[in-house]
């Protein structure tokens, strides 16, 4: 039987939004006290575990108090030290992928430190706006608030990569004078924790490569081999995070991980370290007296004798390409499982596996030929032998200025095949990121089309087929068809929506 996973899912927004009954709507059972008279929780957080009767999924729901304006930021806060305990985790299912705003359509505004909250959060992970009470508005109503929201938080609707996507929802049934309303949306809120899921996944691919690179290959450093000085100055998390000040450090989320994963076994020598040689002033070397320079003769040992080790990236890199490609499938399978939406659609990755394979190219070739001719230019021309330094003996001052402009040579070269690799690991990552989320379009796609919506939508193509518009007569009969198919109005909208922007996209190509 196949392990189960979890479903974390916090939501957020004013009190009476609709956040308790949104988190028993998506379970079908009341788990949380709703409506006006139920009791202010405390603490920030009210968590309840549910797991899926039949499916092998968790759901980890973390409901909230409501948010308010001077509490904002101490909200922030205690939100993303939840995000960060998860994502402290090894397995993606364990983070919070997708965080839910709750905004009652009723009240048709959202307010300045709502924005804040919003846009803050959405540096982090997935963040989707939820219109809730949807059943209350007119659906013109509805898609003027959803526009009002793109506005204001500048975001595109046509922009399938913004993070903030906005959906409509109706958690309760309701008896109204025509009739029982209908519950709706729960497909849409879980498509929408796929792709945060799915986008969590994505995004950690920057952080995969970094150290499947990095520290596959390691020497080991016996204590004796080296003065404990060099220990301590060898680079360590703090250098690395200062010399790579690259778009991948910038994110907060990776931060977090490597304080984890980073914080390796100080005696292991990885290909890291020499990339990131320190400079003779930041080892205190710049008297390179003897001492100084056998422990710089060591240095570089180590780093033969990683070159030695350098066939193991073979493997590192087949098994790297096979755990992002089985990791992909887990959580496709997962999607399938929660939806009941079975594709099988197989996942390419071609530009992804051709990317990797530069970076594996790159590294037993030129940067093992470029690690080598340095280590030997070192050997070559280095003494380690005791100098006289005197007044009528210049021979250790010459020895002195020959060794650091040498160090100072391979330094550079060390650093320029950093960055040669740097440059090439972020290629990968963003191609990686390309294909994954086109790939989870496309799922999405598939799912969007197993109903009576694929019939709408061919009607909509064959409307739009002559004038890429919709004139009255073509409006009157899909309104016809939509009723006979028992279409919502909003679903209704959502695959006009999509089929115009298709529609605009082929044009384009
Ligand atoms: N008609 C309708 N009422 C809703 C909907 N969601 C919540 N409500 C009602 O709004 C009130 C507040 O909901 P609640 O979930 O307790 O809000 P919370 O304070 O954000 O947790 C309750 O009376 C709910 O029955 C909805 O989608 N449609
Ligand atoms: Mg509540």
């Amino acid at each position: 039987m196949e392990k189960n996973k979890n479903l974390n899912i916090v939501v957020v927004g004013k009190s009476g939004a609709g956040k308790s009954s949104l988190l028993n709507y998506l379970v079908d059972k009341e788990i949380f006290e709703t409506g006006i008279g139920s009791p202010v929780t405390k603490t920030y957080f009210d968590h309840h575990q549910f797991k899926h009767p039949t499916k092998n999924v968790t759901y980890n729901l973390f409901d909230t108090k409501g948010i308010e304006p001077d509490t904002t930021d101490e909200f922030i806060n205690s939100v993303k030290g939840k995000i960060e305990e998860f994502a402290y985790f090894d397995d993606v299912f364990e983070h919070v992928h997708t965080l839910y705003y709750c905004i009652s359509a009723v009240s048709k505004r959202l307010e300045p430190f709502e924005v804040k909250f919003i846009e803050e959060m959405s540096d982090i992970l997935d963040v989707v706006i939820v219109l809730t009470k949807a059943d209350l508005v007119t659906v013109e109503d509805l898609n003027n608030f959803e526009d009002t929201l793109f506005k204001e938080l500048s975001a595109s609707e046509n922009d399938v990569d913004t993070a903030i996507r906005i959906i409509k929802v109706c958690s309760v049934a309701q008896t109204t004078r025509k009739g029982i309303s209908q519950q709706f949306g729960r497909d849409e809120i879980l498509k929408h924790s796929f792709i945060g899921l799915w986008n969590t996944f994505s995004k950690e691919v920057h952080y995969t490569i970094l150290s499947t690179t990095f520290f596959s290959a390691k020497v080991e450093l016996e204590i004796n081999d080296i003065d404990n000085s060099f220990l301590l100055h060898a680079p360590n998390i703090s250098n690395f995070d200062r010399h790579n000040r690259t778009k991948l450090f910038q994110d907060r989320w990776y931060n977090y991980k490597h304080f984890k994963i980073f914080e390796f076994d100080k005696s292991d020598f990885t290909l890291l370290h020499f990339l990131l040689l320190p400079s003779l002033e930041e080892l205190a070397f710049e008297k390179l007296d003897l001492g100084n320079k056998i422990i710089l003769k060591v240095i570089f040992e180590k780093a033969e004798e990683l070159i030695n080790r350098f066939d193991t990236y073979e493997n590192t890199f087949l098994c790297y390409e096979r755990d992002l490609i089985n990791k992909s499938e887990e959580i496709l399978n997962f999607y399938s499982q929660l939806t009941g939406n079975i594709n099988n659609v197989p996942i390419p990755l071609i530009r992804s596996k051709k990317a990797l394979n530069q970076i594996y190219k790159y590294i037993i070739n030129d940067l093992k030929d470029g690690l080598e001719l340095n280590v030997n230019f070192f050997k070559e021309n280095v003494n380690v032998i005791p100098l006289k330094d005197s007044f009528f003996n210049d021979e250790a001052t010459r020895d002195r200025e020959n060794v650091t402009k040498l160090f100072n040579i391979i330094q550079t070269h060390f650093s320029e095949m950093n960055n040669e690799l740097i440059s090439l690991m972020t290629n990968f990552a963003e191609i990686c990121n390309t294909e994954l989320s086109q790939y989870g379009r496309l799922i999405l796609g598939v799912n969007l089309n197993n109903d009576d919506g694929l019939k709408y939508k061919k009607e909509i193509n064959f409307a739009l087929a002559n004038d890429d518009r919709i004139d009255k007569s073509e409006r009157r009969y899909l309104n016809r068809f939509k009723l006979q198919y028992n279409l919502s109005e909003i679903q209704a909208h959502e695959i006009e929506k999509n089929a115009i922007s298709e529609n605009e996209n082929l044009k384009k190509n």
